[in-house]
């Protein structure tokens, strides 16, 4: 029978240190079963991606995979982090986003690093209430193309997120000093807010680096899509996140709108 895992409460310390810089280690929020349905889904996806597409060197991300995953859903909505994520935004969650992200073996090409970023430099939700729950397929570390975070970043607000080149989505942004590798065991997790610095480098050993993430907010939040606009907020397209495609009420429930104007 296999045992259920302890929900994940943040301490008083860890609570601290998300809000003062950022981010913070969830340890273990995945389930033997749970980890190894997450890695069966990331091999489904690379198989599906897989036809006539050469995947060396490359990090490939399979992007809002809830509505295609039984696993993504129940671990997206009842997994161990839900907890502590009610800690972070709210008694009411809403998960609008899903991603597999795999760094393959890099060999000497040196394009499996995604560099520094913030989640919402690509889509930014107002007000930045968001948490993103970064959660290791694999052991992960600083050979194999472990995330690292730039702890205080998000108090600097959004930054301008510059495309290098017109074909290339690789960002441009300046960050003193190396920031903190989260170093994380498979099946444990490192969270951190919309606006906090991360990137992760090259995959230096011969095996893929799997890793998964959900993004979460508060549901009356809005989600201002930057990307492929000139990454000005004030004329991007905006829209409320619980009618993009994708998403789930994770917990609680949404607010009542205006005279109940409910839309079908
Ligand atoms: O998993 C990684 O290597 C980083 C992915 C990431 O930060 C992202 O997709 O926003």
């Amino acid at each position: 029978m296999p045992t259920p895992l302890p929900k994940t409460k943040l301490n008083e310390t860890q609570l601290r240190q998300f809000r003062d810089e950022g981010y913070v280690i969830l340890g273990r929020v995945l389930s033997d079963e749970q980890l190894e349905g997450l890695r069966g889904e990331e091999a489904r996806f690379r198989a599906n991606a897989q036809v006539g597409k050469d995947q060396k060197n490359q990090t490939l991300f399979f992007s809002q995979v809830g509505p295609y995953s039984q696993i993504v859903r129940q671990v997206g909505l009842e997994g161990a982090h839900l907890d502590a994520l009610e800690q972070l935004i709210g008694p009411n969650l809403m998960l609008w986003y899903t991603q597999f992200v795999t760094k393959m073996p890099d060999g000497e090409s040196g394009k499996s690093e995604f560099p520094w970023h913030q989640d919402n430099g690509y889509i930014s939700i107002e007000p930045a209430n968001n948490v993103t729950v970064w959660i290791a397929l694999d052991d992960v570390d600083t050979r194999n193309g472990c995330v690292w975070v730039d702890p205080k970043s998000h108090l600097q607000g959004l930054l301008p997120h510059k495309k290098k080149s017109a074909d290339s989505w690789f960002l441009e942004i300046k960050v003193a000093g190396d920031g903190v590798p989260a170093v994380l065991k498979a099946g444990e997790a490192v969270a951190f807010t919309g606006l906090t610095l991360h990137r992760s480098k090259l995959n230096h050993t011969d095996r893929p680096r799997r890793a998964f993430f959900f993004e979460y907010c508060d549901p009356a939040s809005v989600a201002v899509s930057l990307v492929d606009h000139s990454g000005d907020p004030a004329s991007a397209p905006r829209s409320p996140v619980i009618r993009r495609a994708g998403t789930w009420l994770a917990r609680g429930q949404l607010p009542l709108p205006p005279n109940n104007k409910f839309e079908a």
